[in-house]
């Protein structure tokens, strides 16, 4: 698992390094995404095209994390669960994470039309990831 947010983490920050040039949206304060067990809040259903910012804040117990996904045109977002996100049905947008009561890193992503989600992959006690307890949190952009 720590090597996952490890992972995750770099590739995160690879993320926002590559995105970085993006201007930011006028000095507001993002939409944060709130996580709990097993869910997440504050993530609106239709999100405009363009750089977006989320902002993340951990409500919960446990640690939880959120992996903006892309899913491809043709492809679902089982699939990409199934295959652990590798393979062709999603592309990572962008990763943050935080302990409980605490923020994370916003995350950056610029949005173009398509089907997206929020997951969380920690396990639980018994090893089952959030996302199969219900932490997924859906958008669409048009
Ligand atoms: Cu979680």
């Amino acid at each position: 698992m720590r090597s996952l947010l490890t992972l995750m983490s770099l590739l995160g920050a690879g993320l926002l390094a590559a995105t970085g040039g993006a201007a930011a949206q006028s000095g507001d304060d993002p939409p944060t995404v709130v996580a709990s067990e097993y869910a997440y809040a504050g993530v609106e259903p239709e999100q405009p095209k363009g750089t977006a910012r989320f902002a993340f804040r951990n409500a919960g117990k446990e640690t939880h994390e959120a992996i903006l996904l892309r899913i491809n045109p043709g492809h679902t977002l089982k699939e990409a669960l199934d295959a652990q996100l590798e393979g062709k049905a999603a592309k990572v947008l962008g990763f943050t994470y935080a302990a409980p009561g605490k923020r994370g890193k916003t995350i950056r992503a610029k949005l173009t039309t398509g089907r997206y989600a929020f997951i969380c992959m920690i396990p639980d006690r018994k090893k089952r990831p959030h996302h199969s307890l219900g932490q997924i949190a859906r958008f669409r952009v048009r």
